[in-house]
């Protein structure tokens, strides 16, 4: 394997740091939160960390609004904690990437400030469009976070585009001086030692020139015009030309509406310079034609479907970033398992998927303990921005009349379902801080923490540490080739990875029933070795194995 792909065999850990560790009592977590669990990162065997945005920031989408892209928010430290994190991480060997939000800027970001203002060298940083206020705005697009994507400035007299929240104005990457800018200011972190970034929806950076009214049929209005636009290739290989080429550093692109066959565009060897994408297909399939608002049962059917593509087609060519949880997804073991009875046996069959699939697993903080989604029984107490538009918007229409018709949907689907505290320890707050946190602690911190999970054996944390390990030692886990077995169980996802000689089967029920399976190709040879499991298992190994809720079995072969 070629040296510079260090990132094929690591593990990434992220860190939410508004919701990791508070250490002066405001409630919010901080860098020197981080720095205190540096130790604990390498205990649980990690290897690179993921920062989620620290930088200044008006804080409309938790840091995802940069004012500066060169500076660490007073609430979560100094440029010198920052430095000192990074000091930390290499010490013990781990990386850090950090995240890169270029498709857009805060409203408060100094060129934003400007270029309202028509200051010359900002006039064209980002997208206006002339208008008046009680017009209907420039075209149809629609933004991520509901309703229209352009507002009207009172400052400039004409309208702005953002695909995300009114305060996330889009830059506009035709201007050469934005590129510049841009690629100065990852050259910066670079040299500041970072081992590479996760770019923020980085396939929505170009639009459509003329800016054209959208398909109104179509999902999401506008996406055909500014998601992969027709620039979206210059943008790459220029930044590869003047940022990436000859650093040794891993880039993982978040591109929505990217499916596996386009992927290679990307993250193959010859083009596109990304080293994996995180892609939404698997997490959308619990949502209906209505998108992600319009929940559904999940389909394990389609799950296979969609990971076995993207296994098949990166699989000489590319490579895949494994998740099933980030800040921006409810908690996945409330999702695909059972966050009750089962909430164990459950959270450990996923991190079975997450590490013997093909790619780089990712662990969202507290997925390593099987933290679950949590409870807003008032309104009062959502705190992310497209929850709340969206509450707004559904009791506006007739969908729902009230609140409490409202709230399951949002307790399954909430991003903030992942943001809810760290939980360290039963004490008060989890642990996470002695002053009042910034979001509601999940009310099940008493059974679910780090602390009791580490004294527990049998806990989740403990089965996180056995995959890690397991997949450092053996090389079948990071470069086997996958075939998809028993492909149209509706309960079982079974699957084996091949690599010369090495051979492991893995067979995984995602419900709590108990399915039998046939699969001869377990008795090929004499002694198939469970490796690892989530239960104990004392039968002798047969072609035909009987399964217990949410039971995963990793056998060598
Ligand atoms: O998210 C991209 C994105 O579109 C979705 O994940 C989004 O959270 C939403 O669910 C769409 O319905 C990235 C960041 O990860 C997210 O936290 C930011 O809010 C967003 O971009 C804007 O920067
Ligand atoms: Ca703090």
């Amino acid at each position: 394997m070629d040296d510079d792909q260090w990132w094929k065999e690591a593990v990434v850990y992220q860190v939410y740091p508004r919701s990791f560790n508070d250490t002066n009592g405001d409630g919010i977590g901080d860098i020197p939160g981080i720095i205190e669990k540096v130790d604990y990162l390498e205990d649980l065997g990690v290897d690179v960390v993921w920062l989620n945005p620290v930088y200044e920031s008006p804080m409309a989408d938790n840091g995802y609004d940069i004012a500066d892209y060169q500076s660490i928010h007073p609430e979560f430290g100094t440029m010198e904690d920052w430095e000192r994190l990074l000091e930390e991480l290499h010490d013990r060997d781990m990386r850090l990437i950090m995240d890169l939000v270029v498709n857009h800027t805060s409203d408060e970001h100094e060129w934003f400030v400007k270029s309202r203002k028509g200051h010359e060298k900002y006039d064209d940083y980002y997208y206006w469009a002339e208008g008046e206020p009680d017009d209907d705005p420039p075209n149809n697009w629609e933004s991520l976070f509901g309703g229209s994507a352009w507002s009207y400035d009172d400052e400039r007299g004409e309208y702005y585009l953002h695909l995300f929240d009114k305060k996330q104005p889009d830059i506009n990457w035709r201007n050469e001086d934005v590129r510049d800018e841009v690629f100065e200011m990852m050259n910066w972190w670079l040299e500041k030692g970072i081992d590479g970034f996760r770019m923020d929806v980085i396939n929505l950076i170009s639009k459509t020139e003329s800016l054209p009214d959208g398909d109104p049929e179509g999902g999401l209005t506008g996406a055909e015009h500014f998601i992969d636009g027709p620039e979206l290739p210059n943008y790459l290989d220029e930044m590869c030309e003047r940022v990436l080429d000859d650093r040794d550093v891993m880039t993982v692109g978040e591109m929505i509406g990217v499916d596996a066959n386009t992927a290679r565009n990307y993250v193959s060897e010859d083009s596109g310079g990304l080293s994996m994408l995180i892609h939404f297909e698997h997490m959308e399939v619990d949502a209906g034609d209505g998108g992600k608002w319009d929940i559904k049962e999940f389909d394990l059917l389609e799950l296979k479907r969609i990971l076995t593509d993207w296994q098949e087609s990166l699989a000489d060519d590319g490579w895949n970033c494994l998740y099933f949880n980030n800040h921006d997804q409810p908690r996945a073991v409330s999702r695909f398992g059972d966050d009750e009875e089962y909430r164990v046996e459950s959270a450990k069959m996923l991190a079975t998927v997450l590490f013997t699939l093909q790619g780089t697993p990712f662990i969202y903080q507290g997925q390593e303990i099987g933290m679950t989604n949590t409870t807003f029984e008032d309104p009062s107490e959502i705190q992310d921005v497209e929850a709340e538009n969206y509450v707004e918007m559904a009791l506006e229409s007739d969908e729902y009349d009230s609140y409490e018709e409202l709230r399951p949907v949002i307790e399954y689907r909430s991003r903030d379902n992942s943001r809810t505290p760290m939980q360290w320890s039963d004490e008060e707050n989890a642990g996470f801080t002695e002053g009042d946190p910034w979001i509601g602690v999940t009310e099940n911190y008493e059974d679910v923490n780090v602390e009791a999970a580490r004294d527990d054996e049998m806990s989740v944390w403990h089965y996180y540490r056995s995959l890690i390990d397991l997949r450092s030692e053996r090389d079948v886990f990071v470069h086997g080739a996958y075939e998809l077995l028993l492909p149209d169980h509706e309960e079982v996802f079974a699957y084996r990875r091949t690599l010369g000689d090495e051979e492991l089967i893995v067979v995984c029920n995602f419900f709590d029933g108990e399915p039998s399976v046939e699969l001869p190709e377990l008795i090929r040879v004499d002694t198939p070795e469970l490796l690892i499991g989530n239960y104990s298992v004392r039968e002798a190994a047969d072609s035909k194995i009987n399964l217990r809720p949410y039971e995963a079995r990793v056998y060598e072969l």
